[in-house]
């Protein structure tokens, strides 16, 4: 048993997020905590929501609530899509939490011990319209690098460059759209990531077997141009956690808080800290290396534009503060999933929204199609047609189908007990040798997070099941053999049983109501497939599921596709 702890980007507090921002974060870590669970290891597998900065500040203010209230009830709006798409968190942080205020100070304290931290009298842009200074996301703009028109502050959203708000072109006030902007002089606080730089590329050079997706983007920001900059971590925001406290090992900072993507990626300690909080667990043995940590493997989960953050801004703090804490192992990222033509977008209201799908139907059948097209080596495009297509045919026609035939067989003709025991004859024996062999694939694929490729190494081991049966033809054999055909019936009610454990990190519902049916409890991974096939007796008593999948028609489709055209109302 080894020990895993997994992490998944953090959604931003303001808002439901979309098929794309799943997919490309929270959904897949989901998929491979559940597989190591099932393998039978001890995960510790932590999200949150990320709850400072402007998003939250201006989404509060649009909502006409105080920026606190804001975050607490559409935390517990998150909390409750994430439960209805069955992410197993291990704990649902909130990055404005006392742990991570606690944690986020200390990290900055030590820092600016260490000599990484410098202050910086700068000029920023000041709105005289607002009366304020306007941190980053409260300016747009248009991007220097690509001509992207709203750009943001903090970054691109069209070309993943980071900026600084003095790089837009025609910048602007997000307030009050006021253009009348001046510079004035502020003094922040700056992470001298620069310093770090050799170190973090000698660490990025020692990971050659992670996906060239997010080698390639930290190296973009390491040696571009010309190479890593110093980054400015603190903003003219009142919500957030304060620069200025004690200990702090510079003054007057008053009234500034620490830059959103300074505590966010802190928050998966702390997260982990209110996870032992609340439980009475140990978070130091999962974090710190002097302390229990160091037979850790740590995953990460993120999209592409979360990747410069994580390869650079976090370890330059974890790397940097000189203390034991735990690094990633392994960073798993994703490209973009696009919606029907065009891209999902928040601001836009385009695309399947989390709340709608669940309204629509259930988990399982988002979770097969968005693992299944997982977009990991380019960008995947989410259709209408393909949706339906890919539930009718793999989880109706393949999974569903035969789960249904078998067990309606059996109580048709047998009734509702395994009617034999399994014998494996001939073509039992030769399925059990290709089985073994596309498990040891799906195996490979899952232990190497290859999301599409397992997804496509299950449903061949689910085909296989069904070539069985239609080949084993247990209703013809019943005529001439009853024994045979209990034999062939008692070996594909165990098959089923395999499928429910192997399949549940992709369709945990489903998986569920297969074994609820068998009236088993023994989710064990079948490390020995010639006792796992066995674990049926006959005799043993099961029930007929309600179907598991259903189709989706073609009415439903076009009506779909049209509801989520437009706007989201
Ligand atoms: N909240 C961005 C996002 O949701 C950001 C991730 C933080 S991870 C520490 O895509
Ligand atoms: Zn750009």
């Amino acid at each position: 048993m080894a020990r895993h702890l997994i992490t998944s980007a953090i959604p931003y507090i303001n808002g439901i997020k979309h098929l794309g921002n799943l997919v490309g974060s929270q959904l897949p870590a989901d998929l491979y905590a559940r597989y190591l669970r099932g393998r039978g290891h001890d995960v510790m597998f932590i999200c949150a929501t990320d709850e400072h900065g402007t998003p939250a500040e201006l989404a509060a203010a649009k909502a006409g609530k105080p920026v606190a209230d804001y975050c607490a009830e559409m935390h517990d709006v998150q909390a409750e899509i994430a439960a209805g798409f069955r992410l197993s968190f291990d704990h649902f942080g909130r990055s404005s939490s006392p742990q991570n205020h606690a944690l986020t100070q200390h990290f900055a304290r030590v820092l600016g011990e260490q000599g990484l931290i410098r202050e910086v009298t700068e000029k920023q842009m000041y709105s005289v319209a607002d009366g304020r200074f306007l941190p980053d996301r409260y300016i747009e703009g248009t991007c220097p690098n690509c001509g992207y028109t709203s750009a943001r502050g903090d970054q691109c959203d069209n070309c993943t460059k980071q900026l600084d708000p003095v790089d837009l072109i025609n910048p602007h006030s997000v307030i009050s759209g006021s253009t009348d902007l001046e510079m004035r002089e502020t003094k922040h606080l700056f992470l001298r990531q620069s310093a770090m730089k050799a170190k973090l590329a000698d660490w990025i050079d020692s990971k050659t077997d992670w996906p060239v997706l997010t080698t390639s983007i930290a190296r973009k920001w390491l040696f571009d141009g010309e190479g890593l900059q110093d980054r400015g971590i603190t903003r003219d925001l009142s919500w957030g956690v304060p620069a200025q406290f004690e200990g702090a090992p510079w003054a007057g900072m008053e009234g500034k808080v620490f830059y959103v993507w300074f505590d966010a990626p802190i928050e998966y300690i702390a997260g982990t800290q209110e996870w032992a909080d609340a439980t009475g667990g140990d978070w130091a043995r999962w974090w710190r290396t002097d302390k229990g940590a160091e037979d850790v493997t740590y995953t990460q989960f993120m999209g592409k534009d979360n990747v410069p953050f994580h390869t650079l801004g976090f370890p330059v703090t974890i790397l940097g503060s000189g203390e034991p804490w735990k690094l990633v192992d392994y960073i798993k990222s994703f490209n973009y999933l696009n919606y029907d033509g065009g891209q999902f977008s928040t601001s836009r209201g385009r695309g399947v929204f989390m709340d709608q799908a669940l309204s629509i139907l259930p988990a399982d059948y988002w979770r097969w199609w968005l693992l299944s097209h997982a977009p990991e080596s380019a960008d995947a495009e989410f259709t209408w047609e393909n949706f339906q297509s890919s539930v009718n045919k793999d989880l109706a026609d393949v999974l569903g189908n035969l789960v249904s035939r078998v067990t309606k067989f059996c109580n048709a003709k047998f009734g509702l007990e395994v009617p034999s025991e399994v014998v494996l004859g001939e073509r039992e024996t030769a399925l059990m040798a290709q089985f073994s062999e596309g498990l040891a694939a799906y195996v490979k694929a899952m232990d190497a997070i290859q999301v599409r490729r397992s997804a496509e190494e299950l449903r061949a081991l689910w085909v296989l099941g069904n070539e069985y049966l239609q080949a084993a033809a247990p209703w013809s054999v019943v005529k001439t053999d009853e024994a045979a055909a209990r034999g062939i019936i008692a070996f594909a009610l165990n098959l089923i049983r395999l499928y429910a454990v192997l399949s549940r990190p992709f369709i945990p519902d489903a998986a569920q109501a297969i074994m609820t049916a068998l009236d088993c409890e023994d989710w064990s991974w079948p490390e020995d497939l010639d006792t796992a096939i066995r674990a049926l007796p006959a005799g043993h008593r099961f029930t007929v599921p309600e179907n598991l999948f259903r189709k989706i028609t073609d009415e439903e489709r076009e009506d779909w596709a049209k509801r989520f055209a437009g706007r989201r109302d």
